[in-house]
């Protein structure tokens, strides 16, 4: 029976994956459709529609006033239902309402006449783990929140690597006060193809934390009101329960805090860890804090920040089109794109890392995952120092360093050659065909007593 239901899963994620890729390809040829994530508001009296096509509800946010009728039309080749619930709360929650199984061409008419805010899901295998997941707001308030989009297409999610606060430049312990947004971003994941991206602070990864050792970290985690989905916060760097996680599962529009003590000095990931959590780090829900020791990191001349993450895309780079989440893919372990700071290869031409020669160089790095560990290396650097694993004690002179998922660390290197570097995951598909590629470019005069072409 079980290997049956197993069975039955995968056929269905299967023919999703096909609709999915028709449905682009037809969007290719020049129709548009809104995209996910898009909204919608309605006058009273009116009726208003929302299509269960391509594994989506579309709009997937509806706003309207008390007794709208509100008709479904499922527009897919299979099975979809609509339920009142959350992912996180499946099978345990209230179900307000839940519509009978829905075949090809079926609708079905939702009549809300109490104000609130319900969420929706299909719960057939696992739908809403692929993105099939909405919001119905019912209220008097006609002047509708329309103009709260949930994100302009295609915007740039990259976080740019000089992205990063300073030193830490104080001999005492205090309380640090940070203020972290989730929110859900259409952006461009490569030339020619969108992702719907789940954030901290609108871009991947969020904002780098930056602490002393014996510092206490006050954290408000606030959940936009535009999210589709509950979200919350895991930091390494935190003794206690789920890391944050337990204390700061906050639904769209609200916000939750917790206080914490940094008593371990290193670099430490964090990430969200709202069910299903591999969906979450996949959509680009991470990022990292550094606690400092409290004599501080040595002084050089340009820190970077850099994270590594999978985007199981249902397209390949060089495809074009909007690419949705792909949990059969997940499961294999086996994304079409691997990539620093959430984008194909975002971290080069005019986004490069730029240095003098001579310069000494930091770069932080961590690993999102939500899978694959990283084979860190600097082609045509060997790295002075770095801490394993973020690990107190240095190691020295290595070539490539292995950063776990959910782990990262600090490299430390002088550029003596003018010239670029690259920066990959040495597993390098990844690297050239995937995406997991950065340049630093190093100008200044050349030193051919290092290195020099000889011709003849
Ligand atoms: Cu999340």
């Amino acid at each position: 029976m079980e290997r049956f239901g197993r069975n039955t899963v995968w056929l269905t994620l299967v023919i999703a994956g096909l609709i999915l890729i028709v449905g682009l390809l037809d969007r290719g040829a020049g129709t548009h459709s809104a995209p996910t994530g898009s909204q919608a508001a309605v006058p009273a009296g009116d009726e208003i529609v929302v299509e269960l096509a391509m594994m989506r509800f579309e709009p997937s946010r509806i706003q309207v006033p008390p007794g709208t009728t509100i008709r479904f039309v499922n527009r897919d080749p299979m099975l979809h239902n609509v339920v009142h619930a959350r992912p996180d709360t499946l099978g345990k929650g209230p179900e307000k309402f839940r519509s009978p199984q829905l075949g090809p061409g079926d609708s079905w008419t939702l009549t809300l006449t109490v104000e609130g805010v319900y969420d929706i899901l299909c719960d057939i295998a696992g739908h809403f783990l692929a993105g099939m997941v909405g919001q119905i707001v019912v209220t008097q308030d006609t002047a509708a929140r329309e103009a709260e989009p949930a994100g302009t297409a295609g915007q740039p999610v990259a976080r740019d690597p000089r992205d990063l606060p300073g030193p830490i430049d104080r001999d005492e312990p205090t309380v640090v006060r940070f203020d972290l947004r989730t929110v859900e971003v259409e952006g461009q994941l490569a030339e020619g193809i969108t992702f719907t991206y789940w954030t901290y602070n609108g871009t991947v990864p969020g904002p780098l934390l930056r602490v002393r050792q014996g510092d206490t970290v006050e954290l408000y985690l606030t959940n936009d009101a535009s999210s589709t989905q509950p979200h919350s916060i895991d930091l390494h760097a935190v003794t206690g329960p789920g890391g944050g996680a337990a204390v700061t599962q906050v639904a769209p529009g609200e916000t939750k805090a917790f206080r914490f003590k940094a008593l371990h000095p290193g670099v430490y990931v964090y990430h969200c860890a709202t069910p299903h959590i591999p969906t979450h780090i996949a959509m680009g829900m991470y990022g990292l804090i550094v606690v400092e020791p409290p004599e501080g990191l040595v002084p050089v001349d340009h820190e970077f920040y850099v994270m590594q993450g999978e985007v199981y895309a249902d397209l390949r780079p060089g495809s074009q089109g909007h690419a949705a989440h792909d949990p059969a893919a997940m499961w294999d372990e086996r994304p079409n794109f691997v990539v620093f700071n959430g984008q194909f290869q975002a971290l080069t031409g005019d986004r490069a890392m730029r240095v003098n020669v001579g310069d000494t160089v930091r770069i932080f790095f961590g690993v999102g995952g939500p899978n694959l560990p990283s084979s860190l290396h600097l082609i045509g650097e060997v790295f002075d120092r770095l801490h394993p694993e973020g690990a107190a004690e240095p190691a020295t002179h290595v070539q490539t360093t292995l950063v776990p998922a959910g782990g990262a660390t600090w490299v430390e290197f002088t550029v003596d050659v003018p010239g670029t570097y690259t920066l990959v995951d040495h597993s390098l598909s990844r690297a050239v065909d995937k995406g997991a590629l950065a340049t630093i470019e190093a100008v200044g005069p050349g030193a051919p007593d290092i290195f020099a072409a000889l011709d003849d």
